[in-house]
């Protein structure tokens, strides 16, 4: 299904004055504070975050899953339900594929299809975590970390097959993520693991294109439970810079052990100038996956805070980032879960853009360390949602995208079309 805008300039409409009043309300105090209003609302609206192809329908626990209907069963599907997610926020416009999970047939006409819904291809992400039907090697005991050779390959080889897919499609970033570990003490080396590692990502490099970049994923524990072999941004970091200038690393917010203090490895990657890009998600625990925002908005917007600094200034050396969504739905539908999440990241980048930086420096410079925290938490705890919807208005897209969901019952008009039982690949 498709949204019908006109709808969506409806409820806009009927909305407009408490949202007016909102939003002038704190343009007020932003412009009184020497913010440029408007170059504000373009940043925010210019903020992309692509969707994964694999949070559409609804995850799972090892212990049950809970489907509520209507879930997308083929990629074209998916890409309809993005065009949904575009149409009401803003902040998407492509998709980002998991290889076998959502194999095109025809990349070519898939290309076209997912143009016609104006959406574009992020990054293909790789599969060497899984056995699938027909394979002739397995991963059980790791892919490109492998101590046999034959596996290695294989898994090289379905590293380069998604590159050759995305070429296609008009990707032009590989994301590895990779399961590879041991899980007990003594059952691998980590040395000949890390170096294998590095030949196989080296192997694939080989076979970028040019424009291309390709991101490590790094990841503590699981499924393996002892070690990984790409365990923290240090391990990432230097698998990047082992092989070769356009490979960066990729931060998933869920991937750090408690406490991590995720924003200053953010900052660390960034001052290598090695920050390819994000997996938003929230978590309480581990690699929960829970809507981004959820749990630590506050770290959410610590992380911004980095960010803005380098996006606004030319002092640090990085490539654009590439920003997704890498959470699984277990009790919200999706598309709501979704909307929530892409909300979540802007609304923690207009915090991190109306920070008082000049003031903060200085305040830095002096040691005064009460003044940091009233400054940090001054730009926090201002109530921007109404800057972050009049963005959407002014793109044409929902003043409240979760309500405007629900009453063009959008999932209803998909459990219609495609029924109850329907169901999508992927987590
Ligand atoms: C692994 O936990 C991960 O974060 C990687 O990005 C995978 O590609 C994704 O989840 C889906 O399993
Ligand atoms: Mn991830």
């Amino acid at each position: 299904m498709r949204i019908d805008k006109n709808q969506v300039a409806e409820l806009n409409a009927k909305a407009a004055d408490g949202h007016t009043n909102d939003f002038n309300y704190i343009a007020d105090k932003l412009t009184a504070k020497g913010h440029d209003v408007d170059s504000l609302l373009e940043k925010i609206g210019s903020l992309k975050i692509a969707t994964p192809s694999w949070a559409l329908g609804t995850g799972a626990t090892r212990f049950g899953r809970f489907p509520g209907g209507g879930e997308p069963a083929t990629i074209e599907q998916k890409i309809e339900d993005i065009s949904v997610l575009a149409d009401l926020s803003n902040q998407t416009d492509s998709v980002s594929l998991h290889i076998p999970w959502d194999i095109p047939s025809d990349p070519a006409a898939l290309r076209e299809f997912a143009d016609n819904c104006g959406i574009r291809f992020d990054a293909m992400n790789s599969n060497t975590f899984q056995d699938q039907s027909g394979a002739t090697e397995s991963y059980k005991f790791g892919s490109l970390c492998h101590s046999d050779a034959n596996v290695r390959k294989y898994a090289v080889d379905h590293n380069i097959e998604c590159i050759e897919i995305g070429k296609e499609l008009g990707s032009n970033v590989l994301t590895v993520w990779l399961a590879d570990g041991s899980t007990f003490p003594g059952q691998a080396n980590f040395m000949k693991q890390f170096d294998n590692t590095l030949d196989s990502l080296k192997a694939i490099y080989a076979a970028l294109p040019e424009d291309w970049m390709m991101f490590t994923e790094h990841k503590p524990f699981e499924p393996n439970f002892y070690s990984s072999v790409v365990n923290d941004w240090g391990s990432s970091l230097s698998l990047a810079q082992k092989t070769g200038e356009r490979c960066l690393c990729l931060v998933d917010l869920g991937h750090h052990l408690p406490n991590t203090n995720i924003e200053q490895v953010v900052s660390r990657v960034l001052a290598e100038g090695r920050l390819g890009g994000f997996h938003f998600n929230d978590s309480k625990y581990a690699d929960d996956d829970l809507t981004v925002g959820c749990m630590k908005p506050y770290q959410l917007y610590l992380i911004f805070l980095e960010l803005v600094d380098f996006m606004e200034g030319d002092h640090i050396k990085n490539p654009d980032l590439a920003f997704m969504i890498d959470a699984s739905h277990n009790f919200k539908d999706p598309l709501e879960d979704l909307l929530q999440s892409l909300e979540a990241i802007a609304l923690s980048y207009a915090q991190a853009l109306v920070m008082d930086r000049d003031a903060l420096t200085l305040a830095q410079d002096a040691n005064d360390v009460a003044l940091t925290q009233e400054i940090v938490q001054c730009a926090y705890r201002a109530d921007l949602r109404a800057l972050v919807a009049e963005s959407r208005r002014r793109a044409g897209k929902a003043l409240s995208p979760i309500q405007a969901y629900r009453e063009i019952k959008v999932r209803e008009q998909l459990i219609g079309e495609r029924g109850m039982d329907s169901q999508s690949s992927g987590l």
